[in-house]
Formats: structure tokens, sequence, C-alpha cells
């Protein structure tokens, strides 16, 4: 079996949500961010994955992989009759792959992560000042568009959603991006990516009390 090593409502939600849209079963391990313990038994995550982050995706032959946008696209190819991920070979796979990478750097490296681990004021404010550029990329391709890539759900639209519902958390107000907010409704009301959510948002109430 699959084993997810995550932190709630973390970046390794979208991987959860992945596996549960893909109808997979898994064992999720949590991994303290701040303590690099995993939490079941007290280990060293740093054992697990020397980066010290989530997602790590344990393999069925016992290989890690870790890194959103490759644990995303392993996922998706496992079930490929469901579209989770382009195939191979089609153009839309690139596409995928650009919105993995814009997610991914853009979104979650260049505002989120400094958003939530520097607590000085000046590290802040170039990724502040460049937020609304880089949201304005996102909205304006999904005013037309139900989903990122083609017209059905992939494994970067559970991405999105996991950086879109961390950005209100962060200071940013997504009514000014109306196609963003009404997407994340869209994205948010699968079952799928509903339940994945409850279930990390309990476990974030639980760790933060
Ligand atoms: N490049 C990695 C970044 C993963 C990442 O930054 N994960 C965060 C949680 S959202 C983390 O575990 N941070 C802990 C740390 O960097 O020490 C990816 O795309 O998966």
């Amino acid at each position: 079996m699959l084993e997810l090593y995550f932190w709630p409502m973390a970046c390794s939600l979208a991987s959860r949500i992945a596996l549960m849209e893909a109808g997979i079963d898994a064992r999720y391990r949590m991994a303290h961010l701040w303590t690099k313990k995993v939490v079941e038994d007290d280990s060293d995550f740093r054992t697990v994955s020397p980066k010290g982050a989530v997602p790590v995706l344990v393999l069925e032959n016992g290989e890690r992989l870790t890194e959103s946008a490759a644990v995303l696209q392993y996922i998706a190819d496992l079930k490929p009759e469901l579209g989770l991920a382009p195939p191979s070979g089609d153009p839309d796979r690139y596409r995928l792959q650009e919105w993995l990478s814009f997610i991914g750097t853009e979104i979650h490296k260049g505002f989120l992560f400094p958003t939530f681990w520097y607590k000085d004021e000046a590290s802040l404010a170039k990724p502040r000042a460049r937020i609304g550029q880089t949201l304005s990329v996102p909205s304006a391709h999904l005013a037309h568009r139900e989903f990122l890539v083609g017209n059905r759900f992939t494994v970067a639209d559970g991405y999105l959603a996991w950086a879109l519902l961390l950005l209100r958390h962060a200071g940013v107000d997504l009514a000014q991006w109306p196609d963003l907010g009404s997407y994340l409704v869209r994205i948010q009301a699968r079952p799928q990516v509903k339940a994945a959510i409850g279930t990390e948002m309990q476990l974030w109430k639980s760790v933060a009390a």
C-alpha cells in the first residue's frame, strides 16, 4: 500500500486529494513540519526524506518520491483511465506541468512559504507586492474555463485549490479575483476534495489545539 507523509493543510493535501480522487487506498503518516518528527512514533522524519518536507510518497517498492509535481503526476498515472493527468505525449500534459510548476514556484514557494515561515516584515514585502500579479494569471485563465487543463479535473486543480484555501489564511482576500473564488467553490464541492479537506481540517484542529 502507498504511504503518504503529510502535515494537515500543508501542500501534501493536494496529494491526499489526488489519492482520493483516484480511489487509491493509502496509509497516511503525519510528519511534524517544525519538530521533524513522525508523529505516530516520534522517529526522525529526516530519515524518511532529508528534505524534511512533505509530501513524501512511499511507493509499493519502498522507494520514496518527493516534490508535489512529481508525486501528483505519479498518483495520476496509476489510474490513467480517470484523466487526472493527460497521457504522456498529449500536448495537454505539458499544460499540466506548466500549471504544477507555476503553482509550486510562484504561489507556493513565492508567496505561501515566506508568509507562513518568515516572521520579519522586510522579507515579506516583495512576495506581498507580487502576489496580485501572480494570481491574475490563473484568474484570467479560469474566467471561461471550469478546470485548469482541458475540460476535466486534474491533479493541478487539487493543488491550486489547496493554494487558494491557504491564501485566505495568509491574508489574501480572494474577493478581488471572483473567478478564482467561484473556481474554489466548484472544486471544493467535489465529494473527494470535500472529504480530503474535511479530514485535514479535523486533524489540523487537533494538532493546533
Ligand atoms: N518543493 C517541494 C516543497 C514542499 C514544501 O515546501 N512543503 C512544506 C509544507 S507545504 C514543508 O514541508 N515545509 C517544511 C520545511 O520546508 O521545513 C514540493 O513542491 O513539494
